[in-house]
């Protein structure tokens, strides 16, 4: 295809974003647009996967049957928005087994939130309240991202999500109008969970990579600061109902802005945390690795029974 061709298509695939209409696997699309997309859904698809260990790591020792059982459902369905998530890259070209190559040898990302330690209950009470409260943030402005198939696993995923952030919000509630010890627990979580949560969101705009492109062609929809700060207003009157203590003394209500202030995060800690030098880092993927090629029997049992299938069906 010569050059002026290519320019015609781009222009053509330009109006058509910017008309609202859904992109489908079938239509012509810019490779850059194809590209960037199968790093995001794929690093989305990773995050999910990959976020199943930290709150997993509590699932022997919930401290009721109820708990444990909503937990267990839970983290299944952390493992569901990553198939979906999977799935919907696909329709992109690219094949399951080389998104999991890219995870497990570190040219894929995944949310630098999965490498913080859960180290009491409270912090599966966090995670539910804090993580997936900022991961409904960012994915119901992704319901309207241009792509189709990830436009509509994100409106199934938010409806989980949101069953998610209650149950965290509710074991917080529980926590903090408990005893002395409980009402610690979910002090001490909250303050090691909010600036990790805060960092989800990705660096400042002028610092992305990204959000330019993606801006443009509406893979995202709205900035990383902007996103970030909506978190931030919608979970501060949520800390004031638990009576606990700002985790940032630079909280405030700013009547000018309509906002709250909050203080600088610690960028050299999120970037070492992106480059593999995290708390967890190197343990979430060996774990990977190691459940990764424990199930591999099931993989070739799938295979298996799908060649007798299609055997038989052409016989
Ligand atoms: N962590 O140009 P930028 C969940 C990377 S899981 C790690 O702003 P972009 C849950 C970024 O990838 C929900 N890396 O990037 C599951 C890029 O590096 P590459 C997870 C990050 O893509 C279990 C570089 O930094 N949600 O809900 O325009 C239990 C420059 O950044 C992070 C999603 O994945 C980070 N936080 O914007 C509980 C949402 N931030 O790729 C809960 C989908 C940035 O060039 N993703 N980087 O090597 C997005 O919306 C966007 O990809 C981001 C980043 C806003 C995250």
């Amino acid at each position: 295809m010569n050059t002026e061709d290519t320019a015609d298509l781009e222009q053509a695939f330009q109006i058509r974003i910017d008309k609202e209409e859904k992109i489908e696997p079938k239509d012509w699309m810019p490779g850059e647009y194809r590209r960037n997309l199968i790093r995001q859904i794929s690093q989305h698809a990773h995050s999910e996967v990959i976020g199943m260990q930290p709150e997993g790591n509590w699932l022997t020792r919930a401290p009721t049957l109820r708990r444990k059982a909503v937990l267990l459902a839970k983290v299944q369905d952390e493992g569901g928005h990553g198939l979906y998530l999977y799935s919907s890259a696909e329709t992109l070209g690219v094949s399951r087994a080389e998104m999991i190559e890219a995870l497990q040898s570190g040219k894929a990302k995944y949310a630098s939130i999965f490498n913080y330690p859960t180290l009491s209950w409270a912090d599966i009470g966090a995670i539910g309240w804090l993580v997936d409260g900022a991961a409904i943030v960012n994915q119901i402005s992704l319901q309207r991202t241009s792509y189709g198939p990830y436009a509509r696993a994100m409106v199934r995923i938010c409806k989980e999500e949101s069953f998610h952030q209650r149950q965290g919000y509710e074991i917080m509630l529980s926590l903090s109008r408990g005893n002395q010890a409980q009402r610690e627990m979910a002090q001490d979580a909250l303050n090691r969970w909010w600036w990790p949560s805060l960092m989800m969101f990705g660096p400042h705009d002028a610092d992305s990579a990204h959000s330019a492109k993606s801006m443009r062609w509406k893979i995202k929809r709205e900035t990383n600061d902007d996103l970030r700060q909506k978190f931030v207003d919608q979970s501060v009157p949520q800390i004031d109902v638990l009576k606990l203590e700002y985790p940032d003394p630079e909280l405030k209500w700013n009547e000018n802005r309509g906002h709250y202030d909050f203080g600088e995060l610690d960028w050299d800690e999120f970037y070492a945390v992106i480059k593999g030098d995290g708390h967890c880092n190197r343990e979430r993927i060996q774990h990977h690795v190691k459940a990764h090629e424990e199930g591999e029997w099931v993989r070739d049992a799938l295979k298996a029974y799908d060649a007798k299938k299609k055997a038989r069906h052409a016989a």
